[in-house]
């Protein structure tokens, strides 16, 4: 695997789950990683950097303190509620959509335009929820499948130039994703993953650092990674227990 002395890595949402197992990882193969999130004191990078990519301003102090990088994860994101459309609310469609696409956008935009150096490498974390609907995650999946289009139209844009890009889309990723997405709930979000063997943050992080470290002139345009008792964003198999 090639190394990454000498480059430096900003990863958004690095406090937890895959944000923060990507950061871990990176700084293993010898990058330099400046971590952001909101909850700065969790972060364990290198250099920790208040982030809300929710707040433009947040997102411009952080991209001006960060300085020149190489890589960007964008990991931050979230889901509010399993619940269908018709109990959706303005202010969770608001805190996902803020998060999982504009902040993403914002961030790409700000990077690009300021500080990403070529050879430079975005990575975005997507979801097979981006790939199918499943039900009861109507918000979510738009936001998703937003990210795959914006993903898609990066490629677009950047061609020509020395900047790859690449998406990451997670099934079912045992985390602290579904004690936010049930609002704090710990048994409903255990039963996500009841009777199956779900991803952990470090198998998407191990993806990720895959995609990072091929040659330059490769891209790893796609990477679409399950539970094997998963198959589709609606399919999960669960076993019986012993
Ligand atoms: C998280 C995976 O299956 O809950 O992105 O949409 S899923």
């Amino acid at each position: 695997m090639r190394r990454l002395d000498g480059t430096t890595a900003i990863v958004t949402g690095a406090s937890s789950g895959i944000g923060a197992a990507t950061a871990r990882m990176l700084a293993e193969q010898g990058a330099r990683v400046i971590g952001g999130a909101r909850r700065v004191e969790r972060l364990e990078t290198e250099v920790a950097l208040a982030l809300d990519v929710t707040d433009p301003e947040s997102c411009r102090a952080f991209v001006d303190t960060a300085g020149p990088c190489d890589i960007l994860v964008n990991a931050a994101g979230l889901a509010l509620g399993r619940e269908p459309f018709d109990r959706s609310s303005e202010e969770d469609e608001r805190a996902v959509f803020e998060t999982n696409v504009n902040g993403l956008v914002r961030m790409t935009r700000l990077v690009l335009q300021s500080s990403l150096r070529e050879p430079g490498h975005i990575v975005n974390t997507g979801s097979i929820a981006g790939r199918w609907a499943y039900p009861n995650g109507a918000t979510y999946i738009a936001s998703k499948f937003a990210v795959r289009g914006f993903t898609r139209a990066l490629r677009e844009d950047l061609l020509g130039r020395d900047i790859r890009v690449t998406t990451v889309d997670a099934g079912l990723v045992e985390t602290g994703f579904s004690v936010v997405r049930f609002r704090g709930d710990e048994a409903a979000a255990k039963a996500v993953y009841e009777g199956t063997r779900p991803l952990s943050a470090d198998d998407v992080a191990d993806a990720i650092l895959y995609a990072v470290t091929r040659p330059t002139h490769v891209v790893v345009d796609e990477l679409v990674l399950m539970s094997i008792d998963q198959s589709s964003g609606a399919r999960v198999h669960r076993r019986a227990a012993d």
